[in-house]
């Protein structure tokens, strides 16, 4: 089996799970303040709906600025854990953030990307990875050898529990269900950006 093979084995073995069950066993490891980045989409609804906390950050409007955002708060903040929370739209559509972050690697980013094939938010148009694209291989060919495809729900948590562990840059993607959002952020831009802030100052 060639190693390309062998990626699109991992990815097509990996279970298709459920965004917001997730999102809410990211959020239950959060107990050091850690820094969350939900991308646009339904990635930063289910986030909203899994408990609001001063530190988690909600991106409106713009695809793709999830994994640049956290590599900001990541840089800035080196004692802080950072999570990045991004749909697989999104992600492709930025994707050379992948290699920036290989290139800065900072050891306390973690990147999740919720890869449900779909635009779904926007009417469930079909994204490259409904046609073999594999985010697993991009980000390991975008030098990100700490990569890999959650099998299912116990091996996502023992993958989370190695990238909190300080063992980043870490890219976790999961494979994810057409379920509805769990809820839907509030649209204030200002009291997001003005709660994330003190959230994570000092
Ligand atoms: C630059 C840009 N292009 C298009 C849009 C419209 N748009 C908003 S969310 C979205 C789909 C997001 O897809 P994905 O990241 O896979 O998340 P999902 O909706 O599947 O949760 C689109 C096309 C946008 N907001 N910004």
């Amino acid at each position: 089996m060639t190693s390309t093979e062998k990626h699109a084995a991992a990815r097509d073995a990996a279970k298709v799970m459920n965004r917001s069950a997730l999102t809410r066993q990211v959020v239950a490891k959060l107990t050091h303040g850690e820094a969350v980045i939900g991308g646009i989409g339904n990635t930063n609804f289910d986030l909203w709906a899994s408990g609001q906390r001063p530190q988690n950050f909600y991106m409106l409007g713009s695809m793709g600025l999830a994994i640049p955002i956290a590599l900001g708060v990541a840089t800035a903040q080196p004692q802080r854990q950072v999570v990045a929370l991004e749909g697989d739209g999104s992600l492709l559509m930025q994707l050379g953030t992948l290699g920036t972050v290989a290139m800065c690697a900072p050891r306390n980013l973690l990147m999740i990307v919720w890869d449900n094939g779909v635009y779904q938010i926007t009417g469930s148009q079909k994204t490259l990875t409904s046609h073999g694209v594999d985010l697993v291989a991009m980000a390991r060919g975008a030098g990100l050898a700490n990569s890999a495809w959650a099998r299912d729900e116990a091996h996502f948590d023992a993958l989370l529990e190695g990238a909190l562990a300080g063992r980043g840059p870490a890219f976790i993607a999961a494979r994810t269900d057409a379920a509805k959002p769990a809820g839907t952020t509030e649209r204030d831009p200002v009291k997001i950006r003005m709660r994330f802030m003190e959230g994570i100052a000092g």
